[in-house]
């Protein structure tokens, strides 16, 4: 059987977050493979960095070392994780050996007593560690390898993984070639990261970051206009098979009319155009017709949601929302939700990018979502805008792009799913 650490995942967690972007492995369980310092050396020596962790009734105490047991004189971290807190204080420099010296009772910064699951501390680590007494009493021991989640081959793996999405959506050909390009449209409430999330698109076929997309734009919040846009790729100053089209956000008071939701669509997106109602657009202003193509039309809707206050949204947001989807629903458009400012959730590092859809504040997120929206948990999708960086990072890179496929192959389903008299163009 597996041995299991006695840390909560919270606790691991924080712990992993406060040395620095930790991933750890349990190396070493006194419980189970006995109170020595032997057994613990044995396993754990020329394992790199670990933390030693100590288990008292109610506190976790612990020690991490950045080499390997046996090497020279280092200094420690020596901490105490109280609920929330940790406090720490170096010791040292001395042998990491010495910490497990058993037959040491001395003056010793910092010991641990193994056989007597005894750790001691000097006055003076007691002091630094505002502990109240130069002893705790410890149930069980145990020793993590620390890795650095970002290391190199790590790193590559990802640079390897967005280089394959660049390439599957530079070669992305609408379903059956029944159109050119692939209309996305961003719909949500002001402040969702709509404008956000076109920068961040733009940014990454540039190779720079770049704000064109007005963020943030009005004292409301609201954008004036409904905005079109066309992506280039700098590789070879094409443009992408998609257009990304940023609505007014969705407002209590101001914002994108309700009503206007089907007209837009249809395909009633002219780039720039300010109205009071699209129904009253008259006929020749940008692709108004009155006879809509398949073109010109919404082919994917993206909402976008900030993920930290998705939870909050108001009782008549939230019917907004669902009266939309329902409009989506009749009319077989595919839909998919964007959670952005995933950067910014909880105890979430820039490493958990990576692996963004395994952690635990990310998995509940995409449940509250669905609970409180309806929307299937498989269509939604998180991501990291491009806010405050000057340089592009590929795990954000990754995020924004498998987004981007995801809605890209939710759109050849709706083409896919059309009935046969509505693929030809407008007679
Ligand atoms: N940290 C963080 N901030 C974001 C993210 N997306 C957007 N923002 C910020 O949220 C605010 C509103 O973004 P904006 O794109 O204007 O929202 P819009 O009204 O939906 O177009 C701006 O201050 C952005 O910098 C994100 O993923 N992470
Ligand atoms: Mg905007």
């Amino acid at each position: 059987m597996a041995v299991a650490t006695r840390l909560t995942w919270r606790q691991e967690k924080k712990l992993q977050n406060y040395f620095g972007e930790k991933q750890f492995s349990l190396l070493y369980k006194a419980s189970v493979h006995g109170f020595s310092t032997n057994s613990l050396l044995k396993i754990c020596s020329e394992q790199g960095p670990t933390l030693t962790v100590v288990y008292s009734e109610d506190q976790i105490v612990g020690a991490y070392m950045q080499k390997n047991y046996g090497e020279g004189n280092y200094l420690i971290t020596v901490f105490v994780f109280q609920e929330i807190t940790i406090t720490e204080c170096k010791v040292g420099p001395f042998k990491l050996l010495m910490l497990f010296d058993e037959d040491y009772y001395g003056n010793r910064e910092v010991s641990i007593h193994l056989n007597k699951k005894r750790m001691h501390f000097s006055i003076n680590t007691v002091k630094k560690l505002g502990l109240s007494q130069r002893y705790i009493s410890f149930q069980d021991c145990e020793v993590f390898r620390c890795e650095d989640l970002l290391d190199k081959r790590r790193m590559n793996g990802i640079t390897e993984l967005k280089e394959s999405l660049l390439c599957a959506i530079r070669n992305y050909l609408p379903y059956g070639g029944l159109v050119n390009k692939i209309r996305i449209l961003l719909l949500g409430p002001v402040g969702a990261g709509k404008s956000s999330f076109v920068n961040s698109v733009k940014s990454i076929f540039r190779g720079h970051v770049t704000n064109q997309a007005l963020v943030g734009s009005n004292p409301t919040g609201t954008s004036e206009k409904n905005r079109t846009y066309f992506i280039k790729d700098a590789k070879d100053n094409n443009t992408l098979p998609f257009i990304l089209c940023d609505s007014m956000g969705l407002s209590e008071k101001e914002g994108l009319d309700m009503d206007d939701i089907p007209y837009i669509l249809e395909g009633l997106f002219p780039d720039r155009y300010q109205c009071n109602s699209l129904k009253l657009m008259p006929k020749g202003i940008g692709n108004h017709t009155g006879c809509p193509l398949l073109e010109d039309r919404v082919h994917c809707v993206a909402f976008v949601f900030n993920a930290n206050s998705v939870e909050q949204l108001s009782n008549q947001m939230v019917k907004r929302i669902k009266r939309i989807r329902r409009e989506l629903i009749k009319s077989d458009v595919v839909h998919v939700v964007l959670l952005t400012h995933v950067d910014t959730l909880d105890l979430i590092t820039k490493a958990d990018l990576i692996d963004i859809y395994k952690c635990v504040p990310v998995k509940l997120k995409l449940e509250a979502v669905h609970r409180k929206l309806g929307f299937a948990l498989s269509d939604i999708f998180v991501v990291s805008n491009y806010t405050s960086e000057w340089e592009l990072e590929p795990v954000i890179d990754v995020l924004i792009l498998s987004a981007l496929k995801e809605m890209l192959w939710a759109a050849d389903d709706f083409l896919e799913n059309l009935p046969l008299e509505n693929t030809g163009r407008c007679a």
